[in-house]
């Protein structure tokens, strides 16, 4: 049977600078949707890569006296690097200066031109290179850029413009027939107040310098970077090029993007589809900003948070589940040292890591290492395995919603209600009176079995953490062959299995909450 493809990306971000924490709480959403979506048994394409042209790259490498690609060529190393020690899962990585996406977007453009939704004009007015956005002198505020405060410059060129405009009824019906296509609701409505204040034709080439792709039919433009970078969801999902793949994977089912780029993404970007005659994607969601300790992250300030540094120290799983965790989705969000240990501290330590200790400890001293059949039953382990059942099937609801942190709230639950299992049923006093063996099974049957399912629940979020629990636990499945209905179904452990010798997976860290070591 054939698999049901989702498709997923996440911005392609400028390699002007080091990619930064903020980004990789967008690139880690995205994994971790990925992956529960392959564990629940679709066939995947996740897509992420840079967004190489344009003026302020140019700029860069002009200040450091490089070629732009050369420029470029660094800095994307860094993220691929990124990308590998955070155990991102994409299937695809696209840079804009490839030949397939070059090709693609002159293709695209000449299309679009050839029936006359792309015209010659002059273009007048201001804009902000860092958001690589044009302005009209109406729309900026005290003079500067709306959505970064930047000065804005003035610009007055022959441009190519596009009939944005020509699509604004259709775009309209468009988002109010599909209330999900844009989410969460709060951007939907600025949308819909930003299409409804009217839309002007987009200027989507430049000649004031030349670090972009030609257009096609006149070689002294430059094709506008964000009409150059949205096209790469398509050039990777083989728009033109790969029939069978295209029909495949497109529409794209999320583009995941940080709010400030809703606009591109919900605005642009089906226009530009409609122009071209292709389904518009299933769904825009537009991510917060983390913030560093209550601030916008900036390099004036020094606060920008390098993942990297973070990943040496405290492992990649564990930042992971610090940005899951800690935001919510949609909503901005604070990044501290302090959070992120009382998070490791609390969580991974005493609450994951002090159940899989304790109950590996336990079929060890009382048991030799094996998991026994289970003996008698009580409520509490009816209640106990009711709720793996209800914690599995919530799972599933928050995760099909895009809802991970409520996703990882059912699965603390469960690890809660499962370390107090433990001090309810206390199999120390069990194990002492040979009358009660059987009931020692079946609680510490119960106890291997949730951590068999919390292992499968968390592997999205922490890939790394539940291959080491199903060792642990002695299984001799591959982890990477699981699928999610195994985390649907009580007693799957198969009855004799040897656990390991219980290690710790996430030491304590003993930082005083007020030191402050070196992240930046
Ligand atoms: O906008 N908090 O690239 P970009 C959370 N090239 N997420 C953050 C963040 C923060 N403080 N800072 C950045 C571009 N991000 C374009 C995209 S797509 C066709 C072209 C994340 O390098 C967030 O997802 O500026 C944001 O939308 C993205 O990085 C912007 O990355």
């Amino acid at each position: 049977m054939s698999k049901n493809p989702f498709y997923i990306t996440t911005p392609i971000y400028y390699p002007s600078d080091r990619l930064h924490i903020g980004h990789a709480y967008c690139t880690t959403i995205a994994d971790s949707i990925a992956r529960y979506k392959r564990l629940a048994g679709f066939d995947v394409f996740f897509l992420t890569g840079s967004d190489e042209h344009g003026q302020k790259i140019q700029r860069k490498a002009e200040e450091t006296n490089t070629t732009p690609l050369a420029y470029v060529d660094k800095i994307v190393a860094s993220f691929q690097q990124l990308w590998e020690k955070l155990d991102i899962s994409n299937d695809d990585f696209i840079r804009t200066t490839e030949k397939r996406h070059h090709e693609l977007v002159q293709a695209v453009f000449q299309k679009i031109y050839d029936q006359g939704d792309i015209y010659k004009a002059e273009y007048e007015g201001w804009y902000c290179t860092p958001c690589e956005t044009f302005w009209m002198e109406r729309q900026l505020t005290d003079g500067k850029c709306p959505d970064c405060g930047r000065p804005v410059e003035i610009v007055k060129e022959e441009s190519y413009f596009f009939r944005m405009a020509k699509y604004q009824d259709r775009l309209l019906k468009y988002i109010e027939e599909n209330p999900d296509f844009i989410q969460p609701t709060s951007r939907r409505n600025e949308m819909l107040n930003f299409i409804k204040g009217g839309l002007e034709d987009l200027c989507v080439s430049r000649t004031t310098f030349d670090w972009g792709i030609p257009v096609p039919f006149d070689t002294k433009h430059v094709v506008y970077v964000w009409f150059d970078a949205l096209t790469n969801y398509i050039t990777a999902a083989g728009y033109l090029n790969d029939k069978e793949k295209f029909a495949k994977y497109w529409p794209a089912d999320i583009h995941l993007v940080g709010k400030e780029i809703v606009r591109f993404h919900s605005i642009i970007w089906p226009v530009i589809l409609m122009a071209l005659g292709i389904e518009l994607p299933k769904k825009v969601y537009g991510h917060g900003w983390l913030v560093v300790e209550g601030d916008k992250m900036s390099k004036s300030k020094g606060n920008v948070i390098d993942p990297l540094a973070l990943i040496d120290e405290f492992g990649a799983d564990a930042i992971r589940y610090f940005l899951l965790r800690e935001i919510t989705l949609g909503l901005d969000g604070n990044f501290s040292r302090d959070a992120l240990i009382n998070r490791i501290n609390a969580d991974l330590a005493n609450d994951l890591g002090n159940l899989l200790h304790r109950s590996l400890s336990m079929i060890g001293r009382f048991n030799g290492g094996v998991i026994e059949a289970p003996g008698e039953s009580e409520a509490i382990d009816q209640e106990l395995i009711e709720l793996a059942g209800t914690t599995a099937v919530r799972y599933e609801q928050y995760m099909e919603q895009q809802d991970i942190n409520a996703a990882l709230k059912e699965v603390w639950a469960l690890i809660g209600r499962t370390n107090k299992y433990i001090d309810e049923t206390g199999p120390w006093a069990l194990a002492k009176d040979p009358a009660k063996k059987g009931r020692l099974n079946t609680v510490l049957y119960n106890l291997a079995e949730v951590l068999r399912i919390v292992a499968i629940l968390i592997s999205p979020f922490m890939p790394q953490t539940s291959p080491k629990i199903w060792r642990q636990l002695g299984l001799k499945t591959d982890f990477a062959g699981v699928q999610f209905n195994e985390a649907q179904a009580w007693g799957r452990l198969p009855v004799g299995t040897v656990v390991a010798k219980a290690e710790p997976i996430f030491p304590r860290i003993e930082e005083q909450p007020d030191s402050q070591a070196e992240t930046q």
